[in-house]
């Protein structure tokens, strides 16, 4: 019994045939437990990284590459390397594919697509999608955008 952690925006806009914006009763406001809200405020064209589990804790977020998320340049910075639990990505075009440490090349890697929205928490969520390599959560160190078919392996 796996849960979906994503949220696919893409496939609740299509089955409810509305606006996304409109399924937000009250977008201003900060609610536990939930993505939604941070999703629904987030400004297009960027992803954004969260220390807490339902996009709780804002790290930082970002239009551009940060390949090294310890450091003092770029969106992510110092005490944000190896402590996101939770994701949005609302890019305009791509997906982002996130690294196991800093320097945006490691072989660890996954993925996360526009079209899924968010992932609530990366607890459960695997390097390579494999056990074997441990936990995304807390782990991740640097990021680049990328297009839609140069990831292996896709947060599901
Ligand atoms: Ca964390
Ligand atoms: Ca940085």
């Amino acid at each position: 019994m796996r849960k979906r952690k994503f949220g696919s925006a893409a496939a609740v806009a299509a089955l409810t045939g509305v606006a996304i914006l409109g399924l937000a009763p009250n977008a201003s406001a900060e609610t536990p437990g939930t993505c939604w809200d941070n999703y629904e405020n987030a400004v297009s064209g960027y992803m954004s990284a969260y220390d807490k589990i339902n996009c709780d804790g804002f790290l930082g977020m970002a239009k551009g590459n940060d390949k090294n998320w310890g450091d003092n340049a770029g969106s992510f910075q110092g005490n944000d390397i190896f402590r996101a639990s939770s994701l949005v990505n609302k890019g305009t075009r791509s997906e982002v594919k996130f690294f196991l440490g800093s320097g945006a090349n490691s072989n660890f890697h996954i993925c996360l697509t526009r079209a899924e929205g968010f992932v609530r928490d990366l607890r459960d969520d695997y390097w390579l999608g494999d056990k074997t390599f441990g936990s995304v959560n807390n782990s991740i160190g640097s990021h680049i955008w990328v297009g839609r078919t140069a990831c292996s392996f896709l947060a599901v």
